[in-house]
């Protein structure tokens, strides 16, 4: 005899799954929930049976199509810069280039042009965190009359490796080991040193990358570059090399490297919210465009070769003009729709801008069209929302192909042809004038595999990095080297950094031997000797960011029974000035301020350690603080305020909390009882003063 249970009839009651009301209502709902081909669906919580408790038939196309569409829901993640976020925005062009380029984008003063930029981390895969030392991609499309413009940037401007042929190289040694599947986003390892020691043409790069440049504070807050030498063609043809930068309104602003660790367990998306957030709030990130521009005469003049991406023109030798800004505000509505899908080509120009004969760049011409068809699965990845022309839709006589979503119609699939003789759409046809142009760039030579004798210049640009930063900086980025070094295992990859370090800068060389208590090797043989280069300035971060609130978080660690009159004080105080203020309690649910009025919390402390604040303020009770003292994660926030060096405002209560945490007076350090003002003046930067009495720096 059957199973009384198997036999039952399916009812109502019997057959509710987690939304429970499916043959109850006979209402029509608003929006029906189809498959995939516009069937409407009855019941989205039971898969098809033999019998209530029997086995799920293979009629059941409504659970198949479904579970067949979430098998193949990833795509392969980008072989680099797999991790990134990105927003849309307009790019306005403020000064007209209309002397050396007929591009546009570049000469219709006032015009917004739309825009999607994405940046990235490059080592880490797409599900990895978002404070790794690592360069960051800094890739901008835009959606210009004439076409897309992708300016696939970084926010360092010169490149580990002067030749294509050797970036699958580079990429292999900076990912996750071959065997052993780690460390995932990170260069602190054998294999990427390994190649670095052995490639004395990246050390300038290098340098940056160890920079705290490496490190961002928030992505509102880097540079970006476009690395590769261009060119713009004017109506005459006449050609201007040109290098494209980004320069941050809220300025060039970076984590300590022990809170950039913290941040990586403490929130992954740090960067991910920080930009989401700012633009959902209506705080715009925001960045002035500019170029600088060049003859090839006075390209010869430099001493080293533009076509070199390890190198970069400074600032100081050809000044930035400034001609136009970007705003980004508005968030993807869908991340993989957009920030996944979209497709960034250098080979994307609109007529007036060209390329040069960097060998850099004539590689990458070739490799992200061809990544795309890995990635995206077809052809027609172009014909995707986010990658398609907006104000100039492209007509052409390719045709078919995996996933095509155009309908072409008539008979015009080749060219020339004669059909509009007839009558017929004869279909598209180039325009000499107005179509794409390619600077007439004599050449001359033999085939020859070789590197031209002009690059050879290995260290000059690395010690002029590294000389023109300031003392905290470069003790820094010889900390960082000593970091990672400390990391790879194989002495003798240790012993060749070195000995290329000091073809930099001998002191930077002891610094780091004397931080990984080794002795120092001999120099490495240079190909060319380096020479003292002019310094810098502009290559700095600190002292250049403005001192400003605006876009920073203060956090306000708030106690039972505490004064509330302080905490709505600096609240006003620096939301007036654009900073972002986060009361952070032990419960979620917040405190009872003195006087009884509750106050609710944004954050509970375990979730908001100091490390995603930039300045921190402690508004606590006697009693409050005696409970905080018994909270390690409170004495933590403190400790790691003032070792990250913010500003932190505390009640005269909360002293011992700052006492226990190791806490020294310094002017960073305010008694939130002198008012707002006193506290709000150390929050708009960090207390690099502080910095020698809480790390030993290499
Ligand atoms: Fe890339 N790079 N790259 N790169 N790159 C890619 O293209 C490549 C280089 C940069 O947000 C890939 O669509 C080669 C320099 C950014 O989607 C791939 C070489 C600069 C992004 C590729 C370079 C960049 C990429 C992977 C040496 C700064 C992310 C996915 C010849 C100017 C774009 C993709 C995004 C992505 C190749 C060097 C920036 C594989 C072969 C130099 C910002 O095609």
């Amino acid at each position: 005899m059957a199973d009384a249970k198997k036999t039952k009839k399916p009812t109502a009651e019997a057959s509710h799954g987690a939304g429970g009301e499916l043959h109850q209502t006979a209402s029509v709902p608003e929006a029906r929930i189809t498959t995939n081909h516009g069937v409407p669906i009855s019941d989205n919580q039971n898969s098809l049976k033999g019998g209530g408790r029997g086995p799920t038939l293979l009629e059941d196309f409504v659970l198949r199509e479904k579970i067949h569409h979430f098998d193949h829901e990833r795509i392969p993640e980008r072989i680099v810069h797999a991790r990134g976020s990105a927003a849309h925005g307009f790019f306005e062009l403020t000064e007209s280039l209309a002397d050396v380029t007929t591009a546009k984008v570049l000469t219709e003063v006032g015009k917004k042009t739309e825009v999607f930029t994405r940046f990235s981390t490059v080592a880490g895969g797409a599900g990895s965190v978002d404070t790794p030392r690592d360069v960051r991609g800094f890739a901008v499309k835009f959606y210009t009359n004439e076409g897309n413009w992708d300016l696939v940037g970084n926010n360092i401007p010169v490149f580990f490796i002067q030749d294509a042929i050797k970036f699958p190289d580079l990429i292999h040694s900076v990912k996750m080991e071959a065997d052993s599947g780690y460390p995932q986003a990170a260069s602190a390892h054998d294999t990427f040193w390994d190649f670095i020691s052995l490639m004395p043409e990246s050390t300038h790069m290098n340098m940056w990358a160890m920079s705290d440049r490496g490190i961002p504070r928030s992505l509102r807050m880097m540079e970006g570059f476009g690395v590769n030498t261009f060119r713009l063609l004017n109506e005459d043809g006449v050609a201007t090399l040109v290098k494209f930068h980004w320069r941050p309104k809220l300025g060039t602003q970076s984590t300590c490297w022990d809170e950039a660790v913290k941040i990586a367990g403490a929130d992954p998306d740090y960067h991910r919210r920080d930009l989401y957030e700012a633009i959902a709030d209506g705080s715009f990130p925001e960045w002035e465009f500019g170029v600088q521009l060049f003859t090839q005469k006075e390209a010869d003049a430099l001493p080293f070769d533009i076509l070199d991406a390890t190198k970069l023109v400074p600032e100081e030798v050809a000044p930035i003009r400034i001609i136009g800004r970007m705003v980004l505000n508005r968030n993807p509505d869908n991340f993989f729709a957009e920030t996944e899908q979209v497709a960034f080509l250098p080979t994307n120009m609109p007529p007036g801008i060209d390329v040069s004969e960097d060998p850099l760049l004539q590689g990458r011409l070739f490799s992200y069209q061809d990544t795309q068809l890995s990635r995206l699965g077809t052809v027609n990845f172009h014909q995707i929302p986010i990658n398609q022309a907006k104000g100039c839709p492209f007509q052409n006589f390719q045709r078919d192909g995996q996933m095509q979503t155009h309908v072409s119609k008539g008979r015009a699939n080749y060219e020339p042809n004669s059909l509009s003789e007839s009558g017929e759409d004869g279909g598209p046809r180039a325009d000499p004038k107005g179509g794409f142009r390619t600077a007439a760039v004599p050449l001359e030579g033999t085939k020859i595999r070789i590197r031209s004798e002009t690059f050879a210049d290995h260290f000059s640009q690395a010690r002029l990095f590294f000389r023109s930063q300031t003392g905290p900086e470069q003790a820094h980025l010889a900390s960082a080297i000593v970091f990672e070094l400390s990391k790879v295992s194989l002495n003798h990859v240790r012993l060749r950094v070195l000995a290329n370090l000091m073809n930099v800068d001998e002191e930077l060389a002891t610094r780091v031997a004397a931080g990984l208590a080794i002795d120092l090797p001999k120099k490495a043989d240079a190909a060319v000797e380096p020479i003292d280069l002019d310094l810098s300035p502009a290559l700095r971060i600190v002292g250049k960011y403005p001192e400003t609130l605006e876009g920073r978080q203060i956090g306000v660690l708030v106690t039972d029974d505490a004064d509330g009159k302080i905490v709505d004080a600096l609240k006003a105080a620096a939301e007036g000035e654009g900073a972002k203020v986060k009361i952070v309690a032990l419960k979620i649910g917040g405190v009872t301020l003195k006087g009884g009025k509750k106050l609710k919390a944004d954050a509970q402390l375990q979730g908001a350690p100091s490390v995603i604040f930039d300045a921190v303020a402690i508004v606590a009770s006697q009693a409050g603080c005696s409970g905080l003292l018994k909270e390690g994660a409170a004495v933590d926030f403190a400790k790691d305020a003032f070792g990250h060096l913010k500003a932190i405002g505390h009640t005269e209560e909360a002293q011992p909390l700052l006492d226990k945490a190791g806490v020294e007076p310094d002017a960073g350090v305010v008694d939130l009882g002198g008012g707002a003002d006193a506290f709000l003046t150390p929050a708009r930067t960090r207390q690099w003063d502080r910095e020698p009495s809480v790390r030993i720096l290499a």
